[in-house]
């Protein structure tokens, strides 16, 4: 049944010239990939809290996973991180996901929780040390060929904290070196999403600080690497918006990890401290997405939108629920922003019809039309309210307390 505030707000739209059944048939393409780390137990450096009803095992978070997408028909895939979710078995895993209708997404090798890589991992001084580092990422490829993954998501922890504790170009030329391993053992349907961070853990340098430096690592190694850019990864203040579409009209953005952070990298749910930040990007993304570049599109296209949060202290799947929905509502409002109007007010000069043409869209309340969207799909109109009033949180109490951290 459409109601009175969906039939108002299709009239207001229109009257901007935004159709609302473009907008709701943009909306079904939006796929968030949820990470199996989310569902765990994580914490600060001060304190793991252990919570009741924390999956036991990879095949738990994938139940998990399975209650977001199902309510919100926006999370069909989940990522994995290795070794934190390493099984015998990589195709039991798949057909798990697959009988829960999810699909295994990006693999995440792990190389910062080994005393090994104290000092580096494929940028460490030690030859032997690169050689393992660089084997798990091998490993890594060939797990993504069992559970039919495309994409690698690479985060390293590599970098130093003390002016000349290492030979900061020696280790570019390492890491470049262990990238271009791995990336001559891909399939050719597969992409290396190569991730950037500016500190933490290591505090002086990063060997991949920014985006300049993963796009330059990518651009060397051809075609199928691309940037990931965490929001969380910057230093305060950076416009990650514009970082965007330099990378899209680069054809190089290949995906987000999305989370909010106030400070540094605080792993929050995404759009919980600054969502106009996250509707900017999709204004950018959506305005590059009209461009006449069949390539620029096909970039558009094929980014990976993905959640990488830790929820130290609250319920993890309704937190999943909160974050895929607050990305939904951001990118519903950034598809209501006329795109020619704003070209026509910028092109005349006219800076505040500009930013009034792109914030406008932001104002909007786009409760009517998610509600209709959702009915539509036959999803629930409210998921968060039908999870809470479901007995999947309770039931998943017999779990117990000390379930996977991460
Ligand atoms: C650490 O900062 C981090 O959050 C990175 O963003 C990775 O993507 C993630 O951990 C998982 O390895
Ligand atoms: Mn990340």
């Amino acid at each position: 049944m459409t109601d009175r505030a969906y039939v108002l707000f299709e009239e207001e739209q229109a009257a901007r010239g935004i159709k609302l059944n473009d907008v709701k048939a943009k909306l079904k393409g939006l796929r968030i990939e949820t990470p199996s780390w989310g569902y765990g137990d994580s914490g600060t450096r001060f304190k793991v809290f252990q919570k009741e009803g924390v999956p036991r095992n990879p095949f738990e978070k994938f139940e998990d996973a399975a209650q977001v997408h199902k309510l919100t028909g926006l999370a069909p895939s989940v990522a994995i991180h290795i070794p934190w979710d390493k099984v015998d078995d990589y195709g039991k895993l798949r057909s798990h996901a697959e009988g829960l209708g999810l699909t295994i997404g990006a693999i995440n090798p792990n190389l910062f929780q080994d005393d090994d890589y104290m000092l580096g991992s494929i940028t460490n001084a030690d030859a032997a040390i690169r050689r393992k580092a660089t084997d798990h990422l091998l490993e890594c490829v060939d797990i993504a060929k069992e559970t039919g993954s495309k994409d690698l998501s690479l985060w390293f922890a590599d970098g130093t904290n003390y002016p000349g504790q290492g030979n900061i170009r020696k280790r570019k030329a390492w890491m470049q070196e262990g990238l271009g391993e791995m990336y001559k053992a891909l399939a050719p349907d597969m992409r290396m999403l190569i991730e950037y961070k500016c500190f933490e853990p290591a505090f002086y340098h990063t060997d991949l600080a920014d985006w300049g430096m993963a796009y330059n690592a990518a651009l060397k190694l051809g075609p199928q690497a691309e940037v990931l850019v965490d929001t969380g990864h910057h230093l305060p203040g950076a416009n990650i918006e514009h970082i965007v579409a330099y990378l899209i009209d680069e054809k190089r953005l290949g995906g987000f990890h999305f989370n909010s952070r106030k400070y540094a990298d605080d792993d929050l749910i995404v759009g919980s401290v600054n969502p106009y930040e996250l509707f900017l990007i999709f204004y950018q993304i959506l305005s590059a997405a009209n461009d006449r570049d069949e390539a620029i599109q096909a970039c558009v296209d094929n980014i990976a939108y993905m959640i990488d949060q830790s929820h130290n202290i609250e319920a993890k799947v309704p937190a999943m629920l909160r974050s895929v929905l607050n990305v939904q509502t951001q990118f519903a409002k950034a598809l209501l922003v006329n795109h020619d109007e704003v070209e026509a007010a910028a092109n005349r000069g006219d800076v505040l019809g500009a930013e009034h043409a792109v914030r406008s869209a932001f104002e909007f309340d786009v409760n009517p039309l998610l509600r209709a969207y959702r009915e539509e799909q036959g999803l629930s109109v409210d998921p968060m309210g039908a999870y809470l009033a479901s007995s999947y949180g309770k039931d998943i109490a017999v779990r117990g307390k000390g379930g996977a951290s991460w």
